[in-house]
């Protein structure tokens, strides 16, 4: 067998969880002897196991394993039987006395929690997180100082769906990182859009009313593409610059490493000496920002709505480890909080990089996976709030309600207010607090004097002053003035950026926007509704107004304000942006009549170039001397960067209902491709992908030109220098033209 060692993203996980094990092959039938528990995977990580009081409790993995060799009861007691509940007689009744069935049952009946209130599809991993120190001269951070390491855990989430909704909605993206610093956690609850929909967090009830699932029928799901949404974005117009971003290639992030993350809101820097500077925080993904059509998309919300999770999970299993930059916009903390005409307390307005360049602070690497998902993934919380000495809030009204709502929903989510109890919550350094008892309080606590001033105690926990680590707000000035329901003036131009962002794309991200609302709006079935947020467009460009109308057979509205011309920002656009190809996942379609020693060389020269090689053949097993991984039945070109042939690829006996070689006719189909992998190329070309093969019939034979742009024919291994070429710009723009739809 030649290949694989590692295992491949996309993660399958042929073999099962087990097989990392060496000492372990799980068999066929059920296993019969006892024996210790299994270790956990290489490619996992389980939090901290501390106690809410900073006691080491779990240095032994197994501890939380709870899979030792023998089934016991809640509180310990061997299980001799879990199959059958104790009853009068083998007919007869289930008798109320057996505990160990109405514990089993109880705790199966509470196994769920209430999913996010938003943000409820969601997955994550632990990383580490390295400072590079740049950032020692406007923040006294300690996790911000040089090389220093600091464990984190990333949750990324779509916003609109429900917890078992698919991966691939158009949507906006959260990206929280809880840093597990030496002073406490830090959390920054980010996302991969650096503007929001609203300028108040009062507003946050609304928007996501219009945006979730109409309350009537509960349609759609996890789709912003309904009367209720652009309804509400219509109206309220400072929406329209995020929704713009929604309607673009941000909204269909390709996979979890191919993002960018954003703190949003302005935040306060705080140096050693007291001097402070604004900032915004800023994600950039090594890999680079890329993102699905949204046809591709729509296939994978069917074929596999568990595709970025998927990829995350094999991606870290793989080693191939995500990684992202953190940087920071800096500005000088004006009375003001004014830049460039931009105002920094708006979270509806970003700076372009042009005008203030993002400075990197520090790399973070995702570098393993969750032990157990819901302990992790479900029980992990963030919070804004989580402050860490050197960093602090502005007066920004949605920041300010966000300071409010995270713990407030996590009581009724979590249970009560010990959720920081929960190992994933715990911070990696003591707690030493005065709160005390409520619901699954964990810790144990000691003394009589939880409470301040004390004597009985030792006057013990003191308040911390700077020089001890202790969190002082900066004291920052208020202005004198009325109370009053308002926003600056300021805040007023809903359009310019709007404006900005849409000239400032390429032609192709233009057509995708176009084509977004088109799709969106087409949906909507209340013409008012369309014929309002078109006049929305027409006040953030005449072009992309006119296109859109066509589209849905309305006449263009003319612009209502006179909205200011803004110099546009490539650093926005993500098209014709070289990146590094590690982790791209190549399909190599074989069959029997391949030559086995291409095909060896192919899956070479794809680990070779640090890609992903899938042998893609007609059954499973092996073809040749390689090993299977995707059939022509489970394999669909969505799940791809690139597709290479490894020769004609002739039917397999499987292939359709009018496959003839049932009546003999095997030479009708000598010249034919399998319709699969036809069906897969075709997409693979209308989706501006890379293909090669190591003949021009091989592409011709499935109905495709061989000559096309992006198609490269070429000998064996050679193919595939060629076709990482062409990943580098992720996709063959050039041939968009031809393909659009
Ligand atoms: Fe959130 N948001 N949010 N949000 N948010 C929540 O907290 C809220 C906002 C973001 O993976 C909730 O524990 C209000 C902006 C992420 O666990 C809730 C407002 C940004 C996540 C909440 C906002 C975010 C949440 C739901 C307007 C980007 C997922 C469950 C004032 C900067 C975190 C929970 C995770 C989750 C409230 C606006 C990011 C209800 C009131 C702006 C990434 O508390």
């Amino acid at each position: 067998m030649s290949h694989h060692v590692a295992p491949s993203p996309g993660g399958d996980r042929q073999g099962g969880p087990m097989s990392h094990d060496a000492s372990y092959t799980p068999p066929l039938e059920e296993p019969t002897d006892p024996r210790g528990p299994l270790p956990p995977t290489p490619d996992t990580r389980a939090p901290e196991m501390r106690t809410a009081t900073g006691a080491e409790a779990g240095k032994d993995p197994n501890a939380r394993a709870q899979q030792g060799d023998y089934l016991t009861t809640a509180v310990g007691r061997r299980v001799p039987d879990t199959d059958h509940s104790l009853r009068a007689g083998d007919r007869g009744p289930t008798l109320l006395q057996d505990h160990h069935l109405r514990e089993k049952i109880t705790h199966f009946d509470h196994e769920r929690i209430p999913e996010r209130v938003v943000h409820a599809r969601g997955t994550g991993a632990h990383g580490t997180f390295t400072a590079y120190g740049s950032a020692e001269s406007i923040t006294r951070a300690a996790f911000l100082k040089k090389g220093v390491e600091t464990p984190v855990f990333l949750r990324f989430s779509t916003v609109l769906g429900s917890r078992g909704s698919a991966d691939t909605p158009r949507d906006t993206r959260g990206f929280a990182v809880k840093f597990y610093t030496s002073e406490g956690n830090f959390d920054l609850v980010g996302n991969n859009i650096p503007v929001f929909f609203i300028q108040d967090g009062i507003k946050f009830p609304d928007v996501v009313h219009a945006a979730k699932p109409e309350p009537d029928r509960e349609i759609p799901q996890a789709a912003s593409a309904h009367d209720t949404f652009w309804d509400f974005v219509s109206l309220h117009t400072e929406a329209q610059h995020h929704t713009l971003w929604n309607m673009s290639d941000r909204g269909l992030p390709l996979s979890l490493r191919t993002m960018e993350g954003f703190g949003v809101h302005t935040f306060r820097v705080i140096d050693e000496a007291g001097a402070t500077k604004l900032v915004k925080w800023h994600w950039k993904p090594k890999a680079g920002v890329h993102s699905t059509l949204w046809e591709e998309a729509q296939l994978i919300m069917g074929g596999d709505p568990d595709f970025q999770r998927r990829d995350l999970y094999g991606a870290i299993e793989g080693g191939h480890l995500p990684q992202w930059e953190l940087g920071v916009q800096v500005f000088d903390d004006t009375e003001d909080q004014m830049f460039s005409g931009i105002d920094l307390l708006d979270p509806t307005k970003l700076v372009p990089e042009e005008l203030a360049p993002v400075q990197p602070v520090g790399l973070l690497t995702l570098d393993a996976n969750p032990t157990n998902f819901f302990a992790e993934v479900e029980q992990v919380m963030f919070n804004p709030g989580h402050l860490v000495p050197g960093i602090d809030v502005v007066n920004d009204a949605l920041l300010q309600a966000r300071l409010f709502s995270y713990v407030d929903t996590q009581i009724t989510r979590l249970g009560g207010p010990n959720f920081q109890q929960l190992p994933i919550n715990r911070p990696h350094v003591d707690v030493n607090d005065n709160q005390r008892d409520g619901f699954h309080q964990h810790a144990v606590h000691a003394g009589v004097a939880p409470y301040r001033p004390n004597s009985l105690g030792a006057g013990n926990p003191f308040p911390a002053p700077a020089e001890q680590g202790g969190f002082v707000d900066h004291p920052a000035v208020v202005a004198a003035s009325q109370t009053v329901r308002a926003v600056p003036a300021s805040f007023a131009d809903h359009y310019s950026q709007a404006r900005m962002f849409y000239r400032s794309m390429t032609p192709v991200e233009k057509d995708h926007i176009v084509s977004a609302y088109t799709f969106e709006l087409g949906k909507c079935t209340v013409p008012v509704v369309r014929e309002r947020q078109l006049q929305c467009l027409a006040n953030i460009d005449a072009d992309l107004c006119a296109a859109v109308a066509l589209g849905l057979g309305l006449p263009a509205p003319k612009a209502t304000e006179k909205v200011a011309d803004v110099e546009p920002s490539p650093a926005l656009s993500q098209v014709g942006k070289p990146f590094p190809v590690d982790g791209r996942k190549v399909a190599i379609v074989c069959d029997e009549r391949s030559d086995d020693a291409t095909v060896t060389a192919l899956v070479k020269a794809v680990e070779k170039a640090s890609m992903v090689p899938f042998v893609v053949g007609p059954h499973g097993g092996q073809v040749g001397s390689v090993e299977v991984d995707k059939t022509f039945a489970t394999a669909r070109s969505v799940e791809f960067d690139a597709i290479v042939l490894a020769g004609q690829i002739a039917p397999a006996p499987d292939a359709v209902p009018s496959y003839d070689a049932r009546n003999g006719d095997q030479a009708a189909l000598g010249t034919q491709t399998d319709p699969r992998i036809a069906l897969m190329l075709g997409e693979a070309f209308r989706h501006c992908k890379a293909i090669g093969a190591v003949s021009a019939e091989a592409i011709t034979s499935a109905g495709l030109p061989a000559d096309a742009k992006g198609v490269v024919v070429a000998d064996g291994a050679a193919i595939i220098d060629q076709v990482a070429e062409l990943l580098t710009l992720h996709r063959v723009w050039d041939r968009y033209p031809t393909v659009a739809r």
